[in-house]
């Protein structure tokens, strides 16, 4: 059996990025995998390494358990909690810390995009966080982690992590494999497609919110920016809006990104955009009426509680086990 965990940070709204890259995917991996375990929890001590609204910070969290489960996420089958709420996740987060070099850390493209950036008064923790992400994959054993693109690089320092602690002490952590999606794991921004839709961004016509109202919508993906070609084909260098869109069409139709692209051979990018705009709202659509039957239902506090259960068995064993093989306190 293996064990399937992934994460996501409640730091804005909910997009048709994350949706795809990391939503829509966590829940057909579930579908398809009936044998496994998926572990699966809302990354709020990640979320507060940049400042954040209490009351907002909150609501999304339990937003994005809601949208999950909204999404066809199987609550039996899966552990879903809240990160701060098992606290082994900050205590082995601490004690990867001593096994993560400076200069891997400072390599980390997050990172350094906020350097560049210019950002002032940045956090320790912001530094610091991919030891603390290491320690979510790493407390439980995972053996995959599905993820966007942007995530590929933390998977990796985690499997450069543990494979450190194993030749110094024993084979004690499981080194864990990405799964990234080969279609839509990583949405452009609508508004500037060189960068990825990201639901940080001050500019909302970038992104598609799964909260956004239908019309607003139709209007972001009608408004995206394209190119003067005039051609529907996927050519991510020459026409990176278009791809984009694309990308968007193909995951959401189930169609093949070369099936659609014939379809539109002699069509123009209004057409092609009308019909994506009601794709993407009937999608959406769907998603926000089982959102809003899954906050009704009252159910998620209970879900959430098990979820908190379960996974702070697993993770107490695991970093007590950690802390002895370290030398830590009196046990052996
Ligand atoms: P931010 O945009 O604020 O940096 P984020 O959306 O990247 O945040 P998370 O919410 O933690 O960060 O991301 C959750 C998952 O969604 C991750 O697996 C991430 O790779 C994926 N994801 C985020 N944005 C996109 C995107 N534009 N395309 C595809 N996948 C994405
Ligand atoms: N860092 C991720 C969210 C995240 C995560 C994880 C994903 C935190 N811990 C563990 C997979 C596994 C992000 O910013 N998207």
């Amino acid at each position: 059996m293996k064990r399937i965990l992934s994460g996501i940070k409640p730091t804005g709204e909910l997009t048709l990025g994350n949706y795809i890259g990391a939503i829509k995917r966590f829940v057909e991996l579930q579908q398809s995998m009936p044998e496994d375990e998926f572990y699966l929890f809302i990354a709020d001590l990640h979320a507060i390494t940049v400042p954040q609204d209490t009351t907002e910070l909150r609501r999304r969290t339990r937003d994005i358990a809601a949208m999950y489960i909204a999404a066809g996420l199987d609550p039996e089958r899966t552990v879903l909690f809240i990160q701060s709420e098992v606290k082994e996740h900050a205590e082995l987060g601490y004690l990867l810390q001593c096994y993560t070099h400076m200069g891997e850390l400072e390599r980390m493209t997050q990172y350094k995009d906020k350097i560049k950036k210019g950002e002032s008064n940045l956090t320790s923790a912001l530094f610091t966080y991919p030891a603390l992400m290491a320690a979510d994959i790493l407390i439980y054993d995972a053996d995959y982690v599905p993820v966007g693109d942007d995530q590929k690089q933390h998977v990796e320092l985690t499997r450069d992590i543990a494979t450190r602690f194993n030749n110094r002490y024993r084979d004690f952590f499981r080194v864990p494999e990405p799964i990234i999606p080969k279609v839509g794991a990583r949405i452009m921004d609508l508004q500037d497609p060189s960068k990825k839709m990201s639901k940080s961004d001050d500019n909302s016509k970038g992104y598609i919110a799964l909260l956004d109202d239908l019309q607003v919508i139709k209007k972001k993906i009608k408004s995206a920016v394209t190119d003067s070609l005039g051609i529907v084909q996927y050519d991510p260098d020459n026409q990176p809006g278009i791809a984009n869109l694309l990308s968007i069409y193909s995951v959401l139709s189930e169609k093949s990104i070369d099936d659609i692209v014939l379809d539109y051979a002699s069509k123009g990018y209004a057409d092609f955009k009308n019909d994506l705009a009601e794709l993407v709202a009937e999608k959406i659509g769907e998603l926000q009426k089982k959102y809003n039957e899954v906050i009704q239902s009252g159910t998620l506090d209970s879900i959430l509680d098990k979820g908190k259960e379960t996974a702070s068995r697993v993770a107490y064993r695991k970093v007590e086990k950690c802390k002895q093989i370290i030398g830590l306190g009196r046990k052996r």
